[in-house]
């Protein structure tokens, strides 16, 4: 093998763990980053639990300690999909040990941690990225080309939402992602992120931003394990304090005068992962639905009067980002070759010593925003994003 390898230690196994490590197996099959990845370790605490995954999922072994993880000699990157609490101190730790860092969305529990971990990866001078997967769907990807080149002029409105239904029941236990001390933030830092980094991405930064929230369930029974988002209570189990929201709506303005309105809500019945955006310019106008996420829907003020209106737009020819190296025109993609994207151009980034995006800069701008909005809750008056 001529190819430079990069040996991986993965923290984490459930929901995001599989994710990535399917994305691992498929980079070299689909793509030529340039390095040979090498599925080396992943670590979780329990010997069973991880033994079990790492053996389906394709690792070498496993490790029950991060920190043995993280300082291993035979790791150069370590990929952080554990839940949010442990971004900072992993982020850290690996960062100090010359490994490259890849972690999962949002970058820390609050923007100074995120700050925190920014300022490692730079003073230890190894390459970053964040999981902001949805910017690797080509039909993203095709929006942001369309915006860049001008097709839709002058921007004026940015609309997101994303919405979900998995906690109506209030029965629904308190599983880590509802949990203050290990998740941060409710809704508002897990779907709101997103869209969040896409109207970065997509409009530029913002300036200004005021929300509103709520948490409909203040209480819930205690989950039987730790787990995201799936999960048991037995019938009489305690009672926890819900201490995030369960929906959060904000306005925004952008530095280049755009507008923009935002809903993330984990009570939207009959919506499983409706992530969709819509960017109205002067010359026309995009829409976006992550539920049928090989298409763009495109209106161009400059149609022949008469024939105007919204045209879909299937983003599966190989003329669009990522598609050529997957299968031909019209054999669709889904949410798994997000991360294999995403994977890819972080270990292009590593084997070129180049920087990629987003990484954790984005991350901290991501959580600068995040933070205007829960203060301009908390304030009840617009917050100035770039005052954090
Ligand atoms: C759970 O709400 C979740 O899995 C998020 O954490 C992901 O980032 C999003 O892609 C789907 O929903």
């Amino acid at each position: 093998m001529s190819e430079k390898v990069l040996n991986v230690g993965l923290v984490g196994y459930k929901f995001m763990g599989k994710a990535h490590s399917n994305a691992y197996r498929k980079v070299n099959m689909f793509f030529n980053p340039g390095m040979q990845i090498v599925m080396k370790a992943l670590c979780g605490r329990d010997a069973n639990w991880v033994g079990e995954a790492a053996q389906k999922f394709g690792w070498e072994g496993i490790e029950t300690s991060w920190e043995k993880l993280v300082s291993r000699d035979d790791i150069n990157m370590v990929d952080i999909t554990a839940p949010s609490n442990y971004h900072k101190e992993i982020g850290i730790a690996a960062a100090e040990n010359g490994k490259h860092v890849f972690c999962e969305k949002p970058l820390a529990l609050n923007l100074k941690d995120a700050r925190e971990m920014l300022a490692a990866v730079q003073k230890n001078n190894v390459r970053h990225q964040i999981g902001f997967n949805y910017r690797f769907v080509p039909a993203v990807c095709l929006a942001k080309k369309m915006i860049d080149s001008g097709k839709l002029g002058k921007i004026f409105h940015m609309r997101a939402l994303y919405l979900q239904d998995w906690i109506i029941d209030p029965e629904f236990p308190l599983v880590w992602r509802l949990d203050k001390t290990v998740a941060g933030s409710g809704s508002l830092g897990d779907l709101g992120a997103h869209c969040v980094d896409a109207a970065r991405y997509l409009v530029g930064d913002f300036d200004k931003v005021i929300g509103l929230n709520k948490t409909f369930v203040k209480e819930r029974p205690l989950a039987e394990r730790m787990t995201g988002i799936s999960g048991k209570a037995s019938k009489d189990a305690p009672r926890g304090e819900v201490r995030v929201d369960d929906a959060t709506l904000f306005l925004a303005e952008f530095k280049n005068g755009a507008l923009g309105s935002f809903e993330a809500t984990r009570f939207a019945a009959g919506h499983k992962n409706a992530m969709s955006f819509e960017i109205n310019g002067e010359k026309g106008s995009i829409k976006f639905e992550f539920e049928r996420m090989n298409e763009l829907q495109y209106y161009s003020a400059d149609d022949e009067e008469g024939l105007c209106g919204f045209r879909t737009i299937q983003a599966t020819e190989g003329v669009h980002p990522y598609v050529e190296a997957w299968w031909p025109a019209g054999h669709v993609l889904g949410y798994e070759h997000t991360f294999v994207h995403e994977i890819y151009e972080f270990v292009k980034s590593i084997a070129t010593d180049t920087p990629t995006s987003p990484d954790f800069n984005d991350g901290v701008k991501c959580s600068q925003v995040l933070e205007a909005v829960d203060l301009s809750i908390a304030e009840r008056q617009w917050v100035t994003v770039d005052t954090l």
